[in-house]
């Protein structure tokens, strides 16, 4: 079984219940199990700034699939609310993401970033991940989550 992170983000519809669809999918799948899932974070949107502000979520779960497989998976969930891909950094009804899968386990592939390339500058990923995980070890920087927050925080 593999320890995996996912981070979460909706700003289009109903936001909470759009986080909830997304949990509720992810625990009826046989091969994911959620273990933890963080407090619903209201976020102001990074990147493209002007849309509607974001509720953010993370969750630890344990799964038998493969990363490309749990891929497959988040994309499941995104396509059954409805995602529809346009603006790039724009809104979206759900964004699911892969943000590690194991603590160990590092992939650099075209489809595939795995730890997610921007988690580490993102607060609405670090402190949602540090509620639930804050001594899981990012693989990239070997720093905990908590630590990485605490940076993140002086910078900010
Ligand atoms: O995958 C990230 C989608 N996204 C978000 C988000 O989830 N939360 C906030 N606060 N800003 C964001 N910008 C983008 S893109």
């Amino acid at each position: 079984m593999a320890k995996v992170y996912l981070g979460l983000g909706t700003n289009l519809g109903h936001k909470q219940e759009n986080l909830e669809k997304a949990l509720d999918i992810l625990g009826s799948h046989q091969g994911f199990r959620v273990l933890k899932i963080s407090s619903f974070y209201e976020t102001d949107p990074v990147g493209y700034e002007e849309q509607d502000k974001f509720l953010n979520a993370v969750v630890v779960g344990e799964t038998l699939l493969s990363p490309y497989e749990l891929l497959d998976f988040c994309h499941e969930i995104e396509n059954a609310l409805k995602r529809v891909r346009s603006i790039r950094w724009g809104p979206r009804t759900i964004d699911v993401d892969i943000l590690m899968y194991d603590s160990l386990e590092i992939m650099d592939e075209p489809l595939l970033i795995i730890p997610h390339p921007r988690m580490v500058e993102r607060e609405f990923v670090l402190e949602p991940l540090a509620e639930i995980a804050p001594e899981a070890v990012h693989p990239g920087t070997g720093k905990s989550i908590a630590v990485l927050l605490r940076e993140l925080k002086k910078i900010s």
